[in-house]
């Protein structure tokens, strides 16, 4: 029976490397350690990076779906439940302020969003270093992306190297324009942006799929040949 996709999406059969445009030529500096500043309005700023690894390990299978309206179903995904991190590394060491629910999510190639630290929690946000049972492509995040499969693509940061705790009130600016970043962006509530409705969205987003795929695998192209001389 084909799956039941959130409104507005369609089954894509290829996982594209994607983002907003700015984004197509910029690639992590570091792309085999994990290493990820907690800082903000905590006790002590850290360093997460060997800690992950005393964490239990999950494998998850779940769909993913960009704003833009592509999903692909059932990508399996290794790595660490951000709620353990969370509970055993961030709590105990960082002591983040408890007023500090708004978690800034920044990645090593500028790209910046944020999520509610509850929506953080739910048990199937991780923090991935594999996809399909191999080490995470520098295309799809490496060395550690977020995957949080409730909320729009563009949530789950590839290449993440700080989560900044501060309180709402304060915001974050996002990679893009306004609009575009919704503080919750819940696929199954269709929200795909801020001010605007979503299924307006939809077709406006649906013209940039095809020309920003392009874009982001010809950059990757490119990469991968200066990498292998
Ligand atoms: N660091 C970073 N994370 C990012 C992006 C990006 O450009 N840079 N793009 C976002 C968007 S819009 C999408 S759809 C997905 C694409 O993930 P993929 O390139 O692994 O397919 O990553 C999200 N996370
Ligand atoms: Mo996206």
């Amino acid at each position: 029976m084909p799956r039941r996709l959130p409104p507005g999406q369609y089954q894509s059969n290829h996982f594209h490397r994607f983002g907003l445009s700015q984004f197509a030529k910029r690639f992590p500096k570091e792309t085999h350690v994990a290493s990820i500043k907690v800082t903000g309005s905590v006790e002590c700023e850290l360093h997460v990076s060997d800690a992950l690894k005393a964490l239990p390990r999950v494998e998850q299978d779940s769909d993913f779906h960009c704003v833009t309206t592509w999903s692909v179903c059932g990508l399996k995904w290794g790595g660490v439940r951000f709620a353990d991190v969370y509970e055993h590394i961030i709590l105990p060491q960082a002591k983040p302020l408890s007023g500090a629910t708004l978690v800034v999510l920044k990645a090593q190639d500028g790209a910046r969003t944020g999520m509610l630290l509850e929506d953080l929690l739910a048990s199937d946000v991780l923090l991935a270093d594999q996809l399909n049972g191999e080490p995470l492509s520098v295309d799809h995040g490496a060395p550690i992306r977020l995957v949080a499969p409730a909320h729009y693509a563009y949530k789950s940061v590839k290449y993440l190297c700080e989560l900044r705790f501060v309180d709402p009130a304060e915001g974050y600016s996002a990679s893009g324009l306004k609009f575009m970043d919704h503080l919750r962006a819940r696929v199954a509530l269709e929200e795909r942006g801020r001010g605007v409705p979503g299924f307006i969205l939809r077709y406006l987003y649906r013209l940039l799929v095809k020309p920003t795929a392009v874009r982001f695998a010809k950059a990757s192209a490119a990469y991968r040949k200066k990498i292998d001389n």
